[in-house]
C-alpha cells in the first residue's frame, strides 16, 4: 500500500539525515576496513532498513517501487555497502519469499527478515551458471520429507552474514533449461552447507560477498518455494526485475552524489586564474553527468510507476539498468577527471566511487543480458 505523501517525506528526510551524518564520515574507514561497524548495523535494524519492502502484515513498511526506488536514491548518497547490509532483505534476498512464498512460509520468516534479525541471501550464480541463469547445475532430489541439495553457488552477497538462502536448484534433471529449477528457502545453519573465504574484490568493501557450497544439504520439502516445483527460474526472473530496478535507483542516487562532488570542486579548484568551472571543457562535463541522470531518473520512475500499476515491466526494468549503470560509469568517470590528479588520490574518495560504481554494470544480469532482454521483447512486440 501506498504511503500518503506527508510519511513518505519524513521518511526520506530521516534516511537522509542518517546517510549525510552518519554514513558519510565513515566512508573511507569502511573503504579501508572492509566492514560495516557493528552500531551502523543495529542503527539500520532500529530504522526499519531492513523491512522497507516486506509488506506490512509481516512487521515491514511494505514500500511501492516507486518508493523503494526514491529511498534507494538518497542511499545512494553514500558508499554502496552501506545499502548492501540492508540491501539483500529489501530486495533479492527476500523477494522470492514476498512474491511466490506460500503464507506459511512468509509467516515463518518474513517478521525475523523485517526486523533484520534474519538476513536473507540470493542463491542464483554458479561457476557454469552466470549469465545463463537457467543452466544451473545445483541439484535438489526429492528423498520421502526432504529435499538433498547439492552444487556450489558463486559469488553470493552478504552470504557471510546470511541467516537464509534463497537457493535455485535443478529438481528435473531430465528438463535441461528454467522448467527444470526450482526455489528453496535453505537456513545457512543447515548442516553440509560451507561458505568459501570472502572475496576480495576491486571495489565495494564492506560488502560481504563468497561461494556456497551445499553437501548433502537436507530441506524440508515445506521449504520449498510456493510449493511447486519447477517455476523456480521464473520466481529468479521477477525478483531480479525488481531488483534491477532498484540498482538503477542506486545508481542514480551516487550519481548525484558525484555530481554534488564535482561541482563543489570545481567552484573551489583555481587554475589559470579562475575556477575550473568556469572553463566550458569543464562545464559540458558536468552537463553531460546531470542530463545523464535526469535521463535515468525519469525511466526508473515512469517504470516504477507502471510496475506499481501492475504492468509486466520486465523489458523496461532492463532499459534502466542498462542505462543507470552505464550512466552513473559515465558520471564517475567524469568526476575523476574533473578532480584530475585528485581524482586517482584516495582521500578524495572519488576513486573509490569509480571502483564501486563499475559492479553495477555487471551483476543482477549485465548490460549486454540487459540488452538481449530488451532486444527480445522488441522482437516478441514486432513479430
Ligand atoms: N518474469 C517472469 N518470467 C520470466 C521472466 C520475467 N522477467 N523472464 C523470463 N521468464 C520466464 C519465461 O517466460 C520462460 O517461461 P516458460 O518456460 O514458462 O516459457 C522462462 O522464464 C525462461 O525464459 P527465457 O527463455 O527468456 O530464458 P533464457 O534461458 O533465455 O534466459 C536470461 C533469460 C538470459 C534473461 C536470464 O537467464 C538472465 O536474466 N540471466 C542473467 C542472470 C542474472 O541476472 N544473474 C545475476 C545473478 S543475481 S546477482
Amino acid at each position: 500500500m501506498a504511503l500518503d505523501t506527508e510519511t513518505l517525506n519524513q521518511l526520506l528526510d530521516t534516511i537522509d539525515k542518517f546517510v549525510t551524518q552518519r554514513l558519510r564520515p565513515l566512508e573511507s574507514q569502511v573503504g579501508n576496513d572492509d566492514a560495516i561497524p557493528d552500531d551502523v548495523i543495529q542503527e539500520m535494524r532500529d530504522l526499519g532498513l531492513f523491512g522497507l519492502t516486506i509488506p506490512e502484515n509481516y512487521g515491514g513498511l511494505g514500500l511501492n517501487m516507486s518508493e523503494e526506488v526514491a529511498v534507494a536514491q538518497v542511499f545512494g548518497h553514500t558508499s554502496p555497502a552501506f545499502r548492501s547490509v540492508f540491501g539483500t532483505n529489501v530486495g533479492i534476498g527476500s523477494q522470492s519469499l514476498v512474491i511466490d512464498g506460500t503464507e506459511e512460509q512468509k509467516q515463518k520468516y518474513l517478521p525475523k527478515m523485517a526486523t533484520g534479525e534474519i538476513i536473507g541471501s540470493f542463491c542464483l550464480t554458479e561457476p557454469e551458471a552466470g549469465s545463463d541463469a537457467a543452466s544451473v547445475r545445483t541439484t535438489a532430489k526429492k528423498q520421502g520429507d526432504v529435499y538433498v541439495i547439492n552444487g556450489t553457488k558463486r559469488y553470493i552477497t552478504n552470504a557471510p552474514i546470511a541467516n537464509l538462502f534463497s537457493v535455485f536448484a535443478r529438481t528435473d534433471q531430465t528438463q535441461a533449461g528454467s522448467r527444470g529449477v526450482s526455489a528453496f528457502l535453505v537456513e545457512a545453519n543447515s548442516k553440509g552447507i560451507a561458505l568459501s573465504a570472502p572475496y576480495r574484490k576491486m571495489g565495494q568493501q564492506g560488502t560481504y560477498v563468497c561461494d556456497v557450497m551445499f553437501d548433502d544439504v537436507e530441506v524440508p520439502a515445506e521449504n520449498l518455494i510456493g510449493g511447486d516445483e519447477g517455476v523456480g527460474f521464473r520466481t529468479a526472473m521477477k525478483v531480479l526485475d525488481k531488483g534491477r530496478l532498484h540498482i538503477s535507483a542506486i545508481s542514480i542516487g551516487i550519481a548525484e552524489r558525484l555530481i554534488e562532488d564535482s561541482i563543489k570542486y570545481a567552484l573551489e579548484r583555481k587554475q589559470f586564474g579562475q575556477a575550473i568551472a568556469e572553463f566550458q571543457l569543464i562545464q559540458a562535463m558536468l552537463a553531460d553527468s546531470e542530463t545523464d541522470t535526469y535521463a535515468a531518473k525519469c525511466m526508473v520512475a515512469e517504470t516504477a510507476r507502471r510496475r506499481d500499476a501492475g504492468e509486466n515491466v520486465a523489458a523496461l526494468a532492463a532499459s534502466c539498468k542498462l542505462f543507470a549503470t552505464e550512466m552513473v560509469g559515465r558520471v564517475a568517470d567524469r568526476a575523476v577527471q574533473i578532480f584530475g590528479g585528485a581524482g586517482y588520490i584516495e582521500d578524495y574518495g572519488i576513486e573509490r566511487f569509480y571502483r564501486d560504481v563499475r559492479l553495477f554494470r555487471i551483476y543482477e544480469g549485465t548490460s549486454q543480458i540487459q540488452q538481449t532482454v530488451i532486444a527480445k521483447d522488441m522482437m516478441r512486440r514486432h513479430s
